[in-house]
Order: structure tokens, then sequence, then C-alpha cells
């Protein structure tokens, strides 16, 4: 199964955690990393007391499950230090969210796919469009449409680092 994963951090050299994270992905049981996007800085969603992100997305061939997948980018999370505090969208050494498996919607608070707020954010949909920019968001449009969508509303700034 092809699966996208959404990369972000901005705490404890954001570039490292993002490249540390990439070679985790690709270590993961079952799962090769096939290609991943550059890396981008972007102004962050939510309080705007905390650092610049630096975003990417990778591009992964698995046999896991969503939910097997999904618990092993946990368990990587976990790995870099990340401390899931009280405030929703502050501050994280790192952040991995499955944003798409195969064609597959579902909805739990467990996992939804597509992730729920790919379709709106730059710092997901600039890198996925760089990788893949062909490819449908199931019940959303092409990722060439959401991303053209989204850079005439010139919502975040997002610009790419490498
Ligand atoms: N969950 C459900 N569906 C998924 C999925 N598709 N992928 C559940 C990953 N997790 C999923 O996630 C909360 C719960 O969502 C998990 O228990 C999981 O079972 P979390 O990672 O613990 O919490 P979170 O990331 O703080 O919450 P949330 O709402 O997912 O935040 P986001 O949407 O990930 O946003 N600004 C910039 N510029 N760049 C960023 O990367 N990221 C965030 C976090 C905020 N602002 C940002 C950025
Ligand atoms: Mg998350």
């Amino acid at each position: 199964m092809r699966a996208y994963i959404g990369l972000g951090s901005n705490l404890a050299d954001p570039i490292a955690q993002i490249q540390a994270a990439l070679i985790a992905l690709d270590q993961i049981p079952g799962t090769h990393c096939v290609r991943h996007s550059s890396l981008y800085r972007s102004a962050p969603l939510g309080s705007k007391d905390q650092p610049a992100y630096v975003n990417a997305v990778a591009a992964l061939d698995t046999g896991l499950a969503a939910l097997e997948l999904l618990a092993e980018l946990q368990a990587i999370e976990q790995r870099q230090g990340r401390v899931r505090g009280a405030e929703r969208w502050g501050p994280r050494t790192l952040d991995l969210d499955l944003l798409l498996y195969g064609d597959t919607r579902c909805e739990s608070e467990i996992l939804s796919l597509p992730h729920p707020r790919l379709h709106e954010r730059s710092f997901v949909l600039y890198p996925l469009y760089e990788i893949a920019p062909d490819i449908e968001v199931p019940g959303q449009g092409s990722v060439r449409e959401l991303a053209e969508r989204c850079c005439k509303q010139d919502t975040l700034s997002c610009e790419r680092l490498t």
C-alpha cells in the first residue's frame, strides 16, 4: 500500500528532527520510503507564540495495516522526545501525521483518513504536490487543484528550504 506521511517539527533543531525521522520511517518493519519532499519552513498554525515549523512529506510503500503504521509513527514521535502537552497545536519536537493510506476513507478518534485538515494546509499541500502532483485526495479533489487553491488564498507563509 502507498501511504503519505506529513512531518513537522518546531523544537530542538527541527531540520535534524525531520532528517532523523525520514531515516526512521524507512526502518519501519515491512516499509520502505519511496521518496520524500524538500524541507519547507512554515509560519506556525495555532498559537503564534511558538517557533516556525519545518515540514516535509514522505511517500511510503508498506505492508502494514493503517493502524499498525499509525502505531509505528507514534513510536517514532516518542523516541524523538515528543511530549504531548495540553495545548492543541502547540510546539513539538516531532509530529507525524498519516495523511493518506491508499484511497482509504475512515473517521474515528484514533484514525481519520484522509487526514482531516490536509486539504487546507499549505505546509502539507506544497510538499505533497512536489512528490505526488497527480494523486487524488479522496473526497477532496486532486493535489494539484488543492495546492493551487491554497496558493491563491495565500494563507500561511511556507517556503522551500532545500
Ligand atoms: N489521529 C486521527 N487521525 C490521524 C491521522 N490521520 N494521523 C489521532 C495521525 N493521527 C491521527 O494527534 C492526536 C490524535 O489524532 C492521535 O491520538 C491520533 O490517534 P497528536 O499527534 O497527538 O496531536 P496533535 O498533532 O497536536 O493534534 P492534531 O489536531 O492532529 O494537530 P495537527 O493537525 O497535527 O497540527 N503549523 C505549521 N506551520 N506546521 C505544522 O506542522 N502542526 C500542527 C499540529 C499545528 N501547527 C502547525 C503544524
Ligand atoms: Mg498530529
